[in-house]
């Protein structure tokens, strides 16, 4: 699988990708990460890649000339159909964007090749996001200068979904957000650690006590944490009962 990333900075990537299960993946040749300067893609002595808005306002807006001429060159066309017909994803990151989540990157993990098209926050010509790009994502709802941190979240999310990458030791069907639940609280030697004592039931070994234990765990934080979450959780009455009362309880 190949990640192009179109941006302004392409020196912001210098080591990003160099680190844990990314880099394990590019050196197992399971991906290839590139980020390219959109002003490669220009005519001009000065590299212009922004003008003025339309309509007046402040900030510039991203031309769209060399992002179209930079996917069309990375990826073979520049009309969101076609590119998406041939199996490629053309991610333009913006915070107009629909939220990216485990399902969303889940899909762009089953595409060859995806085009990541990092925005400035004053904006990029809406042409971009209506013919060109597959998609237009978000991270979160608070505003980034740019896309650049949003494109190596997307990296690595979609990364450790490609087959292979997370090794044998780990999988990602058990994480957080594969069933709609965050996941369990985790705790290591010292058994007591400042006053703070490892729940019991966790030094014994029984296994299927701990496996209650988790499960009510990680609904009582997903509850807490993220009652948005909670409310979506196909639970029995029991069990959704259970996590409220044991919330109100510390
Ligand atoms: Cl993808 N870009 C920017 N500029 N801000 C964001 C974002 C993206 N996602 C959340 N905020």
């Amino acid at each position: 699988m190949r990640f192009d990333i179109v941006t302004i900075f392409p020196d912001f990537f210098g080591a990003v990708f160099d680190f844990g299960i990314v880099r394990r993946a590019r050196a197992a040749g399971l991906v290839e990460v590139e980020a390219h300067d959109l002003r490669r893609w220009t005519h001009d002595r000065h590299k212009v890649v922004d003008d003025r808005p339309f309509g007046g306002g402040d900030g510039m807006v991203l031309k769209p000339g060399p992002i179209f001429e930079a996917v069309e060159a990375l990826a073979g066309a520049s009309d969101a159909a076609s590119l998406r017909n041939a199996g490629k994803r053309v991610v333009l990151l913006s915070p107009q964007g629909r939220a990216l989540t485990q399902g969303l990157a889940a899909e762009l993990a089953g595409a060859e090749h995806v085009v990541l098209i990092c925005g400035r926050y004053e904006g990029v010509d809406e042409r971009v996001a209506e013919s060109l790009a597959t998609d237009e994502v978000s991270i979160g709802d608070y505003v980034l200068s740019g896309g650049e941190p949003a494109a190596v979240v997307v990296v690595d999310a979609v990364v450790r979904l490609v087959p292979g990458a997370l090794g044998s030791e780990t999988s990602a069907v058990n994480e957080s957000f594969s069933e709609g639940l965050l996941d369990f609280p985790n705790y290591t030697r010292p058994p007591e650690f400042r006053g703070m004592r490892v729940p019991e039931v966790l030094l014994g070994g029984h296994h299927a006590e701990v496996a209650r234990w988790r499960r009510r765990a990680a609904l009582r934080k997903t509850l807490r944490n993220r009652p948005d979450l909670f409310a979506r959780l196909a639970l029995s009455d029991e069990e959704r009962a259970a996590a409220e009362n044991e919330l109100t309880e510390d």
